[in-house]
């Protein structure tokens, strides 16, 4: 990926700054940038010198990055995996090297526990589960079948996993709803665009789209209006994250409901990085703080909205 490694100690008393090597998933998303911005701006205001590394979502890349960072004795290691599985030999490595791990964002399926120090993000499985309770409320007078159309994060990805988990839960409370259709367009606009486009030529009666996330849904909204229907209208459109394009476009009435997944979890990792370096007790999981929008509810939140 790409190392901005910057200047600053190798954490062996070159200066008194604690080092933090930071391995992010990519730049996919608007989230993403979100939340690269968040820990930049974190870092810097907490004096913690940031060694920050973009692994354009692949996988290899973070581990390079992470085997970099061993190399580079840095105090402590953060990251958001880009998928689930294939970590425990270089979170093995990091631990021999005493040198702290702590998970953000994303998940690790790793059973040994002792691999990371701790992990701060979101539910993503709530976040799945107030989307399909949402449709359920609103569909609850349907006689006839509901056809939903899905599109997936990430393959792989804790929360592509988690929001179809908790979605599919939800939805089963009304046996009108029907997923006819379940691909990824791995969080982008481009992949959300090209699988909505599939989606529409394969299936003649499409009445909800599910998208993990807000810029999966902004590049289906380009083929459903190409397709001659009505976004927010014809089609209900269903998405995680609220950054502010998907917010824009709750607001003017072409999505229809957001579960907010939010990315500025800065300043709670840089707090966390100083205890984790002191030595001190962390829990083992901290949640970020999130809600959910309706068309009004983004309205009103616009305004204000950080990112
Ligand atoms: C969720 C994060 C996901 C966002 C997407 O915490 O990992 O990755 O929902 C982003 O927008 O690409």
């Amino acid at each position: 990926g790409n190392s901005d490694t910057g200047g600053g100690g190798s954490g062996d008393g070159g200066n008194d700054k604690i080092v933090l090597g930071f391995s992010q998933v990519g730049a996919e998303s608007g989230w993403r940038t979100a939340n690269t911005n968040s820990i930049k701006e974190s870092a810097a205001a907490a004096g913690i010198d940031l060694k920050f590394d973009d692994a354009q979502q692949k996988q290899e890349n973070q581990i390079k990055a992470i085997r970099n960072f061993i190399q580079q004795k840095v105090d402590v290691i953060a990251f958001s995996p880009v998928v689930e599985s294939g970590w425990d030999t270089v979170l093995k490595e990091a631990k021999d090297a005493d040198i702290p791990v702590i998970l953000t964002d994303r998940s690790v399926d790793s059973a040994d526990k002792s691999l990371y120090k701790t992990f701060i993000g979101s539910d993503f499985v709530k976040e799945g589960r107030l989307s399909g309770e949402w449709l359920v409320e609103q569909t609850k007078s349907a006689t006839g079948p509901v056809n939903i159309v899905e599109l997936q994060g990430t393959t792989g990805s804790a929360p592509a996993n988690d929001r179809k988990k908790g979605f599919t839960e939800a939805i089963a409370a009304n046996p009108n709803l029907k997923i006819v259709a379940s691909q990824s367009g791995d969080f982008t606009r481009a992949g959300g665009k090209q699988v909505m486009e599939q989606f529409l030529k394969a299936n003649p009666k499409i009445d909800v789209l599910f998208a993990h996330n807000d810029d999966m849904g902004l590049g289906a909204l380009e083929a459903i209006t190409a397709a001659g229907k009505q976004p927010g209208k014809d089609i209900t459109i269903i998405t995680i994250d609220a950054v502010k394009d998907g917010m824009q476009a709750l607001a003017d009435g072409k999505f229809n409901f957001i579960a907010e997944c939010s990315p500025l979890l800065g300043d709670q990792l840089m707090e966390l990085v100083k205890k984790v370096h002191a030595g001190e007790e962390v829990p083992a999981r901290v949640e970020t703080e999130e809600t959910t929008f309706t068309q009004e509810q983004a309205k009103a939140a616009l305004p204000t909205r950080k990112y």
